[in-house]
């Protein structure tokens, strides 16, 4: 299991919102297939997994425990099931880290196995499994996406300059993190401060990796057309107080002013099916997030430089997770 797991990460960033699945089959202490969930809308890790066995091998599935991080499918989706496919394959045994919390399988995977005659265990390694799909597990039980909030501040505890003048926080190699950081979730999010005094990209450049979607909020809709947000790059959500509607890649979402705005916006991209954000800042949106409860990570840069003056960084509160060296900076991770 340790090794369907260790496949099932070769899908980070190329999968979602379908999980990250790694699956090994045994016979005999020996490994005769293994296979991971590659690339989203392809096919399934067990399906992999089944189809890198060599002709020579296939004989000895019956006599075969199937290992995948997931509970196998039972619904046709871009994919047919894949309890289907392990039952036709008259596997012997299955055993999974997790059930699926997608309400088109919850269970019913395991049903069409066990009644097919094959054993099913479930729960080995199970936190670790939890782990590896931390945002497909609190999107599903949560009905949000999974929250991490990031930012860099200076050892008098800045985030940038006075007045909010954008000033170089972090070093070279965390900014090339960041942009790791960036393809590998669904989405990422700044306030209308920082969209206007950063006119931030928020695109991934420094590595190679996908997009994801943007998001500012603007409740008035002030901002300027000519931000490099509403270039037309990327798909671009606008949460504000006027009005709904679609310019290109740009889709203006409107929410109700006299309702907690943060709950608004979460349900709105629970139903886009967003799965993760990314929130880049600043302060007062950041602030937010932690005031509501509404996080799941905080990545906190710390640097050298001292800047004297400048807008207050957000108050850290949590566990402290990890915290490691990146290049001249300090970066620490919290959880609630
Ligand atoms: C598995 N093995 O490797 C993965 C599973 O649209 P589809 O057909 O790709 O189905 C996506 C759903 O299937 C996804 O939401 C999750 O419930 C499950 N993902 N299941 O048996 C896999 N990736
Ligand atoms: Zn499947």
């Amino acid at each position: 299991m340790r090794r369907a797991l260790e496949l099932a990460t070769l899908g980070r960033g190329k999968v979602s919102p379908n999980p990250m699945v790694g699956c090994v089959i045994e016979h005999d202490g020996r490994i005769i297939g293994e296979g991971w969930h590659q690339r989203y809308g392809e096919a399934h890790a067990e399906r992999n997994a089944i189809f890198s066995i060599k002709p020579d091998d296939e004989y000895l599935l019956p006599e075969s425990t199937v290992y995948v991080t997931l509970e196998p499918c039972s619904h046709y989706g871009k994919q047919p099931p894949c309890a289907d496919l392990l039952i036709e394959k008259r596997v012997k045994r299955v055993v999974c880290c997790n059930d699926d919390p997608n309400p088109l399988v919850a269970g019913q995977g395991f049903e069409k196995l066990r009644k097919a005659g094959i054993v099913v265990e479930t729960g080995l390694l199970a936190e670790y499994g939890r782990e590896l799909n931390a945002r497909f597990f609190t999107f599903f039980e949560q009905k949000r996406p999974y929250i991490i909030l990031k930012w860099a501040q200076t050892p008098d505890g800045f985030i940038a300059g006075a007045g909010g003048v954008p000033v170089k926080i972090s070093g070279d190699l965390s900014h090339r993190l960041v942009h790791r950081w960036r393809s590998e979730e669904d989405a990422i999010m700044v306030g209308t401060n920082t969209a206007r005094t950063d006119n931030p990209r928020l695109n991934v450049r420094l590595v190679p990796g996908r997009n994801p979607v943007r998001i500012v909020i603007d409740k008035s809709l002030q901002l300027a057309d000519n931000l490099h947000l509403f270039d037309q790059s990327q798909p671009t959500l606008v949460y504000n107080f006027i009005k709904t509607d679609t310019v290109g890649q740009t889709r203006s979402i409107q929410l109700l002013a006299d309702q907690p705005l943060l709950p608004q916006l979460l349900a709105d991209l629970y139903e886009r099916r967003v799965q993760s954000v990314l929130v880049e800042g600043g302060t007062a949106l950041l602030e937010s997030f932690i005031e509501a409860g509404l996080w799941d990570e905080m990545r906190v840069f710390r640097s050298h430089g001292m800047l004297q003056e400048g807008i207050t960084a957000p108050r850290v509160r949590g566990r402290l997770i990890e915290t490691e060296r990146v290049g001249e900076d300090q970066l620490t991770i919290y959880r609630p």
